[in-house]
C-alpha cells in the first residue's frame, strides 16, 4: 500500500465507515426563519423527541441556511435563540441531546465547499425546493442554489445514521446520500451514508387556507398556519376557518379533497389512529374540526408551558448553545480533517 506523500500516513482505507459508538447518531436542523408551526412539530420535532433517549442526537439551528433568502439582520440573533428555546419547548431534554447553532461551528461552511466540489450543477438544478423558492424572486442568491451542499455538510459532519425530517426534505436527503457515496468511491471511505426518517402521518402538513401548499414559516397567510405557541382560541379559530369544500362528505382523498384530507391526516398524526379509521368516525366537517381543535390544544399546551420556562432565561439558553457548539465542533473537526486528507489537501504540520 502506498503511504500519503506528505503525512506519511496510509491512504484512507475503503471500508464500511463506523466512526462513533454503537448508539445510532441522529442529526437534524431547523432554520430560524420565523415562528415554528405544526408542520415543523409533526414533521420533525416529534420524531426528535421520541428518539432522544436511545440515540446520540445533534440538533442544530441552521442559521447559515436562513441567509439564502432575504432576512432581517437586526432580528436574526433573537430568532436563533428563540428557535433553540422552541426545540426544548417541543420536548427535547438539554441533558440528553447536543443543541447548537450552525454558524458557531465553522466546519459546516468549510465542509460545504468540499461538497460543492463534489456535486454537479445539474443535480442542484433539479432540486424542487430551489425551483419553488427561486420562482418569482428577482435576485436569487447563489447560496439558495448551493443550499443542498451545505445541508449535506451539516449531516455528514456528524457521521449521522438517521435524519428525522418532513417529506419536503426527502430530495435533499437523497442528494446527501448520493454525494456521500460518490465521495467514498472517489476518495476512499470517509462518510457514513445517512438514512432519512420521515414520519408516516403528517409528513407534509398543508396550509389550512391553501391546502395544496405546505404549511410554511415564511409563505402563506397566518391563518393558514398553526404556530407552535398558538393559544387555545387561535388554534380553534384557525381550524374552524380551515378551507374544506362544498360537498360536505368526510373522506380521505388528497387529490380531490385536499382540505379535509389535511385535517384528517393531522388528526391521525395527533391521535396515532390510521387515517382511514379517523375518516370513518366522522360524517360532518363541523365535528371533525371541533375534535381536531380540542386534540391540538391539548397537544400544544405543554409546549407553551415549556416555552415559558426556556425563553425566560436567554443567558442560560446561550450557555447551553455554547456547550453544544464545543461538543459538536469536537466531532465536526475530525470528520472535516478526514475529508480534507482524503481529497489530498496538504495538511498543516503544526
Ligand atoms: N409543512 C410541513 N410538514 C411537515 N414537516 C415540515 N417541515 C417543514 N414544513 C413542514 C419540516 O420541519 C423541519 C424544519 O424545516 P426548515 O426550517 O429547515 O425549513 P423548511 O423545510 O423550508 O420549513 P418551512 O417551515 O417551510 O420554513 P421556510 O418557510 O423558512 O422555508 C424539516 O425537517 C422540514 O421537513
Amino acid at each position: 500500500m502506498i503511504s500519503h506523500p506528505v503525512s506519511g500516513r496510509l491512504p484512507v482505507p475503503r471500508r464500511a465507515a463506523t466512526y462513533h459508538s454503537a448508539m445510532t447518531r441522529v442529526f437534524s436542523g431547523v432554520q430560524p426563519t420565523g415562528a415554528l408551526h405544526l408542520g415543523n412539530y409533526l414533521g420533525a420535532f416529534r420524531q426528535w423527541v421520541a428518539g432522544q433517549r436511545e440515540s446520540d442526537c445533534y440538533f442544530c439551528v441552521v442559521d447559515l441556511h436562513s441567509l439564502t433568502v432575504e432576512h432581517e439582520p437586526g432580528e436574526l440573533a433573537a430568532l436563533t435563540l428563540d428557535t433553540a428555546a422552541c426545540f426544548l419547548a417541543a420536548g427535547l431534554e438539554p441533558d440528553l441531546v447536543t443543541l447548537f447553532v450552525q454558524s458557531h461551528v465553522h466546519e459546516h461552511a468549510e465542509m460545504a465547499w468540499l461538497l460543492e466540489c463534489n456535486v454537479s450543477f445539474g443535480e442542484l438544478s433539479r432540486m424542487t425546493q430551489f425551483k419553488e423558492k427561486a420562482a418569482g424572486r428577482g435576485a436569487v442568491k447563489a447560496g439558495l442554489f448551493t443550499y443542498p451542499a451545505l445541508m449535506a455538510a451539516d449531516i455528514l459532519l456528524y457521521d449521522t445514521d438517521r435524519v428525522p425530517v418532513g417529506d419536503d426534505q426527502r430530495q435533499h436527503l437523497e442528494l446527501t446520500r448520493d454525494v456521500a457515496m460518490r465521495f467514498n468511491n472517489r476518495y476512499g471511505e470517509t462518510f457514513v451514508v445517512p438514512e432519512a426518517a420521515v414520519p408516516e402521518a403528517a409528513a407534509r402538513v398543508m396550509d389550512l387556507q391553501a391546502p395544496t401548499q405546505k404549511m410554511s414559516k415564511s409563505e402563506g397567510s397566518p391563518l393558514g398556519r398553526i404556530d407552535l405557541l398558538d393559544g387555545p382560541e387561535e388554534v380553534t379559530q384557525k381550524i374552524r376557518r380551515a378551507v374544506t369544500d362544498t360537498d360536505g362528505e368526510v373522506s380521505y382523498d388528497p387529490d380531490r379533497k385536499p382540505g379535509v384530507s389535511n385535517l384528517l391526516e393531522i388528526m391521525s398524526a395527533v391521535t396515532g389512529e390510521p387515517v382511514a379509521e379517523v375518516a370513518s368516525r366522522y360524517q360532518q366537517y363541523g365535528s371533525l374540526k371541533a375534535d381536531l381543535a380540542e386534540a391540538l390544544v391539548e397537544m400544544l399546551q405543554p409546549v407553551r408551558k415549556r416555552y415559558e420556562l426556556y425563553s425566560s432565561d436567554p443567558g442560560e439558553m446561550a450557555n447551553l448553545l455554547e456547550q453544544g457548539a464545543d461538543k459538536a465542533a469536537a466531532v465536526a473537526s475530525k470528520t472535516l480533517a478526514r475529508a480534507k486528507e482524503a481529497m489530498g489537501l496538504l495538511g498543516r504540520t503544526a
